[in-house]
Order: C-alpha cells, then structure tokens, then sequence
C-alpha cells in the first residue's frame, strides 16, 4: 500500500470521503487522491515521493508558480507580527486600493475569505441595492456552495451528476434563475416575464466549472445591454478569471463592465481570501454604512492580505507576465488540438489564456448540454494514464487545466510526450 492509499484510508474514517472537498476524491476517475506533501514552482510531490507537473494550481490561485519566494518572504514576516486581530490594518487598505486601482470597474472592495462567500454577499449586495429578489445563474456556471447557487451548478456537482444539492430549503432557490451560457434568448425570456424582479444577473464571463466554456461574440456585452434596459445588476464572477487572463480580468480581456465582480483564488496568493466589489453607489449599501449586513472575524486577515497584496504587486509589475503566460496557453492548447486531430480524435480543446479544457466528444462545447456530452469514461481512463506519468491534471472532466508562470516551454513540452503516448 502506497503512503497515498493508507493516508487515504485513514481519512475516509473521520472525513466525509476522505477529502475537504468533493472533487479532490479523484472518485469521478476511478481513483484515490494523491496526498501531497509539498510544492515548487510547477511541480507538486506525494506523500511516496513522486513528482507531478501540477496543472491545478490549487485550482488557480498559484499563478506565479508553486512557493513563489516573494510571497512567501511577505508572509513569513506578517507572521512575527500576529496572526489575527480582528481589527483594522494599513495592509488591507493597501489592498483594497491597489484592487480599485486595477480593476477600473470597482470604487469600493470588502474582503471575506472564499470564493463562496464573496459570490453569496454580492448577491445580497445586488438585491439590497436594487430592492429586487430574483438572480439569473447560467446552467453549468458554479458560483459556491451557498444555498442560492446550488441550482444546476457546474464543477463537483456537475461530476456527481445532482443537479442540486439535499439540505437545501426550496424557498432558498424559488428566487434563483437559470439561463442557458451563451444564449441570450433564454436570459430575456426571464426578463419579457418578470424583469422588474430581477436584481441582476451573475456569470463567469469565461465558464470555467464546466470545463472551460468561453463566452460567445456578443455574449457578454448582450448581458450587459440587458441589464441596463431592466435597471439589473451584472455580476462577472471572477474567482477563476480575475488577475489571470489579465490584471483586469475577463471584464478588461473582452471590454464589458460589470457593477459587481467576485474574486477569490489569486486575489489571496495561496491564502484563503475571497472579495466582492464595484461602483462606490452600489457598495455604499454595505454594513456599517448601509442596510445589507455582512462580516467576518478572519475578513482582511493580515497574513492572507500580505500574500495577496505580495501576488498583486508582482503581476502588476510585470506586464509582461501576462503576455507569456496567454502566449504559452495559446501555443500549449494549439499543440493538444493538433494532437487529439493526428490521433484522428474528434474531440474539442476549449481555452481562453492560460485556462482551457479538452473534452471528449465530437460536439463543440459552448454550454452546459454540449459539456455533458462528453465522454467520462474516456476521460477517466486518459487522466489516469497522465497521473500515472506524472502529469497531474484536474480529476474531473469539469474542471479547468491551469498554466502558471513556472510552466516554462520545456515543462509543457514534457506534458505534450505524454499526451502523445497516450493518443498516438
Ligand atoms: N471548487 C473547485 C473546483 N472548481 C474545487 C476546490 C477544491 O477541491 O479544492
């Protein structure tokens, strides 16, 4: 029995599947998670001493690579200092303005700890604002685990196959909206029928919990149109997208601007932080100054903010950074095509910058129902020969392949053989 295995074995006793989370259980391929003990630049390495080229990134926020030793200096000194006071410091007001500074959509930003919990207090943010209940959410599109988005949501739930989750009253979901990603008509039907109600839409504007899915010509800005017609809110989740497919995320990449955007995942550089933000009006109604309550004894934690704020300062002093890294995604997801075409494959690579997914069907993927076309025993099979060849990869066909900056040419080229022992 492997180091794995036995960890494995033991965690099962006293954690629900053995994991912390459901998609690292590796149960929608057949297999048992690898445990890892520690990380570097582009490479992970188990409890058994094996080395993987890791291309979940802890699912995106270590875009600098593995134990960036920057970040990890800034959090190293925070430490001395104490790890928690629950009170106000200079780090996070240096946060929020380099954020507002970066992200020409948001006046005002208040930190919280998780994806999840920023996506749920936009929400509330949005409905407070306008005095209206009702959200649009995009089948497919995952926003967290928060009652009123376990509504056909993509990632673990989408693998599982439950279109919902148990535990969740339905008067928490009576209010939730669901549109079909990248089809407008099905947003405006719900807006021709009750558009006064609707308090806003939210969307990954690249989805990324469904395997990545981009947004069509016109998807986004038709959105946007749409919400200023009925006085909604648009919401750009960018938990997966923001500072990675440039320092303004998906909303500078494609050119719309939401009133509200989410973040999570690289805003915190590897700690737990997540934050919700936009026009100063909008954020005004925000506790203390305004009726919609939210808070957190950990929010702004001055460990997490000094990573994060360490994260941040070295994209945006690196342009430069950004053009490599799509670059390279553009290069890396090209060479997949080519490769699955030689294999005389007709399957799909779906990729925006540095993200991207290979599904396994013939059908072009743009939504949830061509995403479900995909054949999971074939992406079983094919992510279980990676993994055994050291290439650790999402295990969950819904997920994302992540690059980093510590992904050089020759280490994606080292995947690719991989790739091509597998198909050709
Ligand atoms: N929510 C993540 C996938 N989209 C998985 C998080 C995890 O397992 O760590």
């Amino acid at each position: 029995m492997t180091n794995s295995e036995y960890l494995f074995k033991e965690a099962v006793k006293v954690i629900p599947g053995g994991v912390n989370s459901p998609v690292r259980a590796f149960g929608s391929i057949g297999s048992t998670p690898r445990f890892i003990k520690r990380a570097e630049g582009a490479f992970i390495y188990d409890e058994d001493d094996n080395q993987y080229i890791d291309y979940i990134g802890s699912w995106g926020p270590m875009i600098l690579g593995h134990n960036q030793k920057d970040v990890l200096e800034a959090v190293t000194e925070a430490c001395k200092h104490g790890l928690s006071y629950g009170a106000a410091t200079e780090v996070e007001v240096e946060m929020a303005k380099l954020v507002c500074e970066l992200v020409p959509s948001i006046e005002m930003v208040r930190m919280v700890n998780s994806g999840t919990e920023a996506v749920m207090s936009a929400i509330r943010t949005a409905r407070g604002y306008t005095r209206r209940d009702k959200i649009i959410k995009f089948t497919g599109c995952y926003h967290g685990h928060s009652d009123g988005l376990l509504v056909k949501a993509g990632s673990g739930v989408m693998t599982a196959g439950v279109p919902d989750s148990l535990g969740v009253p339905k008067g928490c979901t009576q209010d939730t909206l669901s549109a079909i990603y990248n089809n407008l008509d099905s947003v405006k039907e719900h807006f021709n029928r009750c558009g006064e109600e609707i308090a806003a839409i939210i969307v990954e504007p690249v989805a990324a919990n469904m395997g990545v899915v981009p947004p069509e010509p016109g998807f986004l800005g038709g959105l946007r149109s749409i919400c200023d017609e009925y006085g909604a809110l648009l919401i750009f989740d960018e938990v997966i997208t923001g500072f990675r497919l440039g320092i303004d995320g998906a909303q500078g990449y494609y050119g719309i601007k939401p009133d509200l955007t989410t973040f999570g995942k690289i805003i915190g550089g590897g700690m737990p932080v997540g934050a919700y933000g936009g026009r100063k009006e909008i954020m005004e109604v925000v506790a203390p100054l305004g009726g919609v309550y939210q808070a957190g004894t950990l929010s702004g934690n001055p460990i997490a903010m000094a990573a994060g704020l360490t994260q941040l300062t070295i994209l945006k002093e690196n342009p430069e950074f950004y053009k490599k890294l799509n670059d390279n995604g553009e290069w890396f997801f090209e060479e997949i095509r080519k490769i699955v075409s030689d294999a005389g494959l007709p399957y799909q690579v779906n990729h925006v910058g540095s993200i991207g997914s290979l599904f396994f069907t013939k059908e072009k993927v743009k939504d949830y129902d061509s995403a479900k076309t995909s054949d999971t025993k074939a992406f079983a099979d094919y992510c279980n020969y990676m993994l055994k060849e050291g290439i650790y990869l999402a295990p969950a066909q819904f997920e994302a392949i992540f690059l980093s900056m510590a992904h050089s040419r020759e280490i994606l080229e080292q995947t690719l053989e991989v790739m091509k022992k597998y198909f050709l």
